[in-house]
């Protein structure tokens, strides 16, 4: 039968992924992962990021991301892939992390040799030694700076989707030019992760697409293109330093000559536009119906859903970024996920096994226990100075505990969710916790509709792959059907289907009340007791 392969990578926090992935078949080749911890450790970035004193500060060295970048593809070819047989790449990486490039940069960029490593050759080209990356809350200066100069927290929001957030890349780049302006003044070229690498593998500067670029606050979420109050309330002489934003299924050239002689790609292999993880995983999970919803349980559990329309949260919890195959995407992510589960879980001496016996043992409602578990800071709502909230709940009662935990997660959900379009006709469930029944159960219940396991684990490369593989076909005048590339193959094994429980449904339409009230107060306490929170 015949094949058609596309290369996925994804460039995470902690490390790279490349996958291979037959669009023909809808099968995984080869699937290979480098971790910067453990297999570059010279870059000192044990987690992704470089320690720092400064809690509040997440850099680093973008020389890594690079090295990662060279060395996967050895992995590869090393795991037996035949890199020739690649039609089409694409970059999938962290959001909002910035690359800092100075007037030297495009040039060698273009000069890249098969014959000595990336890192190496690009030595000296970074106008700013290390980049924040998405887990960095240095700014919330320059976040209020840019939020002022707009007209306020509904203004940005109406303009670029978000309201101001710190990780996102205009405050830093406010913050860069604010503490270092000679160094700004050096930088020629600013780039997100995903544009930087996208560069190396064609040779030249590569633009960004409506999806990550709408994770800067600098970009009109309705023209998709770079807000000119927003540049103005960032730094000066911002437009000329940015790529330009083309849409997402753009094939931005062919691969570089190193990568042919160094890695035996074939001189025609094209490369789409990059993007960020979260809009790659969209495709990756085929979310692509604005009636369903993706929830993802892990280290934070994220909430996807399509828009029928460019429409945009007025409390600003939930993003709005451009989608791949069109139109507009909202993510949201909620900060207390799996760490919470394990820190009610241990406050309890259970394990894994007791939880979810808990979970079986203890009725839908909980007997009216509730829990707001707000252990750590929080996005959604947003809290600096967290504290969780306990009502109807015996502190020795550890079942009722665990289902309160579970209950209060889902429910945030749903109260949180509300704007995206009411409620999701299915829910697709992904991520470590998503493959406990109990829990996603609770989740159909809550959120009143049928929760179907997604089993995909790198949903971002995956993604990244299908992006590849549709912009080819649609350049290439074939059939290019997102439904159809994202349909898992037939054999894939998925966990069952759980539907909601019809006799729970009026239960959690009074407790989802109940819980937007009460949360309502426990914020407006956290407030009066900890001043500085609203700032
Ligand atoms: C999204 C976000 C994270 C990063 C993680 O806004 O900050 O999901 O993209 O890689």
């Amino acid at each position: 039968m015949n094949s058609e392969w596309y290369l996925g990578l994804d460039s995470s926090t902690q490390g790279v992924t490349a996958l291979l992935w037959d669009a023909h078949r809808r099968r995984l080749g080869q699937v290979v992962g480098l971790h910067y911890g453990r297999d570059l450790p010279e870059y000192g970035c044990p987690h992704g990021a470089l320690p720092d004193p400064d809690p509040a500060v997440a850099h680093a060295p973008p020389g890594m991301w690079t090295d990662g970048l060279d060395r996967i593809f050895s992995r590869l070819r090393a795991a037996g892939a035949d890199l020739r047989t690649v039609r089409a790449i694409a970059v999938s990486a962290q959001q909002h992390g910035s690359v800092y490039l100075n007037s030297e940069a495009e040039r060698r960029i273009a000069e890249l040799r098969p014959d000595a490593p990336l890192a190496v050759q690009l030595d000296g080209i970074f106008s700013r030694a290390t980049s924040p990356i998405w887990m960095d809350v240095s700014t919330s200066e320059e976040c209020e700076d840019i939020r002022r100069a707009l007209g306020g927290d509904r203004a940005v929001i109406q303009a670029t989707g978000s309201n101001t957030f710190e990780r996102f890349t205009g405050p830093q780049i406010r913050a860069f030019w604010k503490r270092d302006p000679a160094a700004w003044e050096r930088t020629a070229h600013v780039a997100l992760v995903n544009s930087f690498l996208t560069s190396l593998l064609i040779g030249r500067l590569a633009p960004l697409e409506p999806g990550d670029a709408a994770g800067m606050n600098l970009m009109d979420i309705r023209a998709c293109d770079w807000h000119e109050a927003a540049l103005r309330a960032t730094a000066p002489d911002l437009r000329r330093r940015l790529p330009a934003i083309v849409p997402s299924d753009t094939i931005v050239g062919k691969v570089a000559p190193w990568l042919v002689i160094r890695h035996g790609f074939s001189p025609d292999t094209r490369v789409v536009v990059g993007t960020g993880d979260n809009p790659s995983s969209l495709v990756g999970l085929g979310l692509i119906e604005p009636d369903w919803m993706a929830i993802s349980l892990g280290t934070s559990d994220t909430v996807f859903r399509l828009l029928s329309e460019c429409r945009t949260d007025s409390r600003g919890e939930g993003h709005v970024f451009g989608a791949p195959m069109g139109g507009y995407f909202t993510l949201s992510c909620f900060q207390n996920g799996s760490l919470t589960r394990e820190r009610v879980r241990n406050q309890h001496h259970m394990d894994w096994d007791r939880f979810t016996e808990a979970l079986r043992s203890t009725p839908p409602g909980n007997h009216g226990g509730m829990m707001l578990p707000w252990f750590s800071p929080e996005i959604v709502p947003r809290i600096r100075y967290p504290r969780p909230f306990y009502r109807r709940l015996d502190p020795s009662d550890a079942p009722a505990h665990c289902r309160a935990v579970v209950e209060a997660q889902m429910l945030a959900i749903r109260v949180h969710s509300q704007w995206m379009g009411g409620q999701p006709l299915g829910i697709r469930a992904t991520g470590g916790a998503s493959k406990n029944p109990e829990i996603r159960q609770i989740m159909a219940d809550v959120l009143g509709c049928p929760v179907y396991h997604a089993p995909v684990s790198n949903s971002a490369a995956l993604g990244a792959a299908i992006r590849a593989a549709h912009a080819v076909r649609q350049a290439d005048g074939r059939a290019a059907d997102w439904a159809e590339l994202t349909t898992p193959a037939s054999d894939e094994k998925a966990l069952s289907a759980i539907l909601p429980n019809s006799s729970t449904r009026l239960l959690y339409d009074r407790m989802a009340e109940e819980y937007a009230v009460w949360e309502r107060e426990a914020l407006a306490e956290i407030e009066r007791s900890s001043p500085l929170q609203k700032t």
